[in-house]
Order: C-alpha cells, then structure tokens, then sequence
C-alpha cells in the first residue's frame, strides 16, 4: 500500500490502492472532477509505468463530465473500458434521460465494444459486469464512490467473496434493504447510513470518513481482524441513528396528498432507512419528503428538501416532472437528481415550484 496518489487541495478525493490497482472514486459533475479523473490516471500510468494501458470506468453516472473525461483519456492513448448499469430503460421520457440517451451513445460511438451501459433492473449491481479479477492488471480504476462502486471496483482489480454481487445488489438498493446482506456487507451499510453528512465548515470531514470506512471494509474483507473491529465502532452509532429515526417518524406532516413532510433539521443524525420504512408502511404516502440542514445543497443553500418516491408508486410518479425540463442536476442551482425516484431542492426550489405543483396536480393519482 501507500504508492498511490492524487492529493488535490481542491477538493477532497477518495482514493484506495486494491489488489495493487489504484482507484478513484468519483462522480464526475464538474470541470474540476474531470481534471481530478484525468490527472489520477496520468499520476498512476506514471507510477506503473509497464501496467498496460487500461482504465476500467465502473458504475459512473453518465454526465457530461464523464464523456469529457472518457474523450480525454482515450486521446491521450489509453484503451477506456465502461461498464455500467445506469442506462434509460426505455425511451426517455424528459431531458435528462435525453441527455444521459445523448451520453451513451457518444460512449459507445468513442468505445464501441469496450462499452458496457446496461439497466438497473438487468444488472441491479455493477459486480455482475465483471469477472473477478478481470481487470487486476489496469492501469487504475474509476469507480462511483458508493458501495456498489466500491464492491465492483474490489471485484474488477481481484478482491471478492462469495456473496459480494448479492450483497451490492442490497447496498445499491432502497436504504431499508441496505443493511439486510450478509455480515461483512452489514458493517459498510451502516457504516454509510452514519457518515458525517457534508458540512461547508469542515468539508474534508466526510470525505475522510468515507475514505476510511471503504479502506477498512476492503481490508476487513481481505481478513484484517483490526479493520473490522474498528467497523464494530460505527455499528454502534448507527444503532442510536436507528432510535433518532424511529422518533423522527412520528413527526411526520401530510403537506400535499400523499405526500409526507419530516423536519430533520435539529436531529441531522438519523438512519434513512429506519425512516423510510416507518413512513412507507403508512398506505397514505406516494412521496416521503425530509427536510435537512445537512447535505451538498444545504451547505450552499441553507436547508436542502430531500424527497423519494415509496417502492410501491415508483413506476407510476417520476420526481423529474416536479422541475423544469432543462433544469441541470448541480448543488450550485439547488437540483440534485440522478434517478426519477429521489430528488434534492433547496428551499426555494422547493417553495416555488416543488411544493405548488404537488399540490395542484401531482402525482396524478
Ligand atoms: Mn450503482
């Protein structure tokens, strides 16, 4: 360990050295991610000079910045390989599925069968689009900084274990199912419902966190006993943001039909996914709305309102339609939404428009 890498005084970064290969993770939204991806791989082609000249991209959101980043590296002489599962399963239906259609095809024009874009519902974990090990030889690795980033990324460079594609099915799945796959899978899904929330006046904070809990859990799936009791310590701070979630629940307020309102904002440590099922389980609710003072819009904005369409109406209510079409998913503008069932506003985002429009004529019922 400890060859690797890119240290940016720009923004804190997540990187880790498995199985030899380094690896980043990232979701790519801006110019300066898309230098941090180009830079990381041209730092680790340096260091391993004689690694080949493959880059595997692994469950990335397909932005603009990804294909930027993809066109750079492959002009720049290395063989890109994309694997992932979050193409539109259908036709789109609004301008960002649009754009994502208009993404993946520019991937796959530039990579041809070195481009692997798949369905959720076909491939609900980026490990089951790799072999174990398949790509143990890389040059480096671009991963989304999730656990189905992470668990695809071990798997790719040659660390696995029997149930990691069902255990990233759970983790990249509804935030109550996340904590249900076996033990070692347990331990980095609550270790992720209890990160530090991202704080303006810290902004490393949770970065570090993270990068520590997927260094720990990769090691702790390697076998050190040390990582994974240093894991059993989040386990218990998880477990009083069950309690805090369980109370939280009870506080819930119907602001539009079918739509439930809980004010987070002076309780910021709670379990999503204890929350999310409590309001689930009332058969009034299509859409559970939090309120919260943490997280990447409220740290720009104040308050941020993070809403999510109950499993049961997914299909039927697309959060895309509560904001304008050409409406692009950036903190800055107070809009973050990658998948029609969640959606993150700021305030007054969410008072000009999200709000008016559930209670006019959303979601048709
Ligand atoms: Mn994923």
């Amino acid at each position: 360990m400890g060859r690797v890498c890119l240290e940016s005084n720009l923004f804190p970064v997540i990187t880790l050295e498995i199985n030899n290969v380094p690896t980043l993770f990232i979701k790519p939204f801006t110019d300066v991610d898309v230098r941090a991806i180009v830079e990381f791989v041209r730092d680790a082609a340096n260091l391993y000079s004689g690694a080949g000249n493959t880059i595997l991209f692994i469950d990335t959101p397909i932005t603009v910045g990804t294909v930027e980043a993809v066109e750079r590296l492959n002009a720049e002489g290395f063989r890109v390989v994309f694997r992932d599962h979050h193409g539109i399963d259908g036709e789109p239906t609004n301008d960002r599925d649009a754009r994502v259609v208009a993404a993946t095809a520019k991937l796959k024009h530039l990579l041809r069968s070195d481009c692997t874009i798949t369905v959720r519902r076909l491939h609900p974990a980026c490990s089951t689009l790799v072999r174990q090990g398949e790509f143990a030889g890389a040059v480096a690795i671009i991963a989304d900084r999730d656990p189905d980033g992470l668990t695809a990324a071990m798997k790719a460079a040659g660390v696995s274990y029997p149930e990691l594609d069902e255990d990233a099915a759970k983790l990249d799945g509804e935030p109550q199912n996340q904590v249900t796959g076996s033990a070692i899978s347990q331990l980095l899904a609550k270790g992720m419902a209890v990160l530090p929330s991202y704080d303006s006046s810290r902004p490393k904070e949770r970065e570090e966190s993270q990068q520590k809990l997927f260094s720990d859990w990769l090691q702790a799936v390697e076998g050190n006993k040390q990582a994974r009791d240093r894991l059993e310590t989040r386990v218990l701070a998880y477990d009083e943001a069950v309690k805090t979630a369980q109370s939280l629940a009870r506080t819930g307020t119907e602001v539009a039909p079918g739509v439930v309102l809980v004010d987070a904002t002076r309780k910021p440590l709670f379990d999503q996914g204890t929350l999310d099922a409590l309001l689930e389980s009332d058969p009034r609710y299509r859409i559970m709305v939090v309120r919260k003072s943490v997280g990447p819009i409220a740290a720009i904005h104040g308050i941020q309102y993070s809403m999510a369409v109950v499993k049961r109406h997914q299909d039927a209510i697309n959060l895309h339609d509560l904001i304008p079409p050409q409406a692009k998913s950036d903190p800055e503008f107070g809009i973050i939404s990658n998948v029609s069932f969640l959606l993150h506003t700021s305030e007054d985002i969410w008072n000009s428009q999200v709000l008016p429009a559930l209670r006019v004529s959303f979601p048709v019922a």
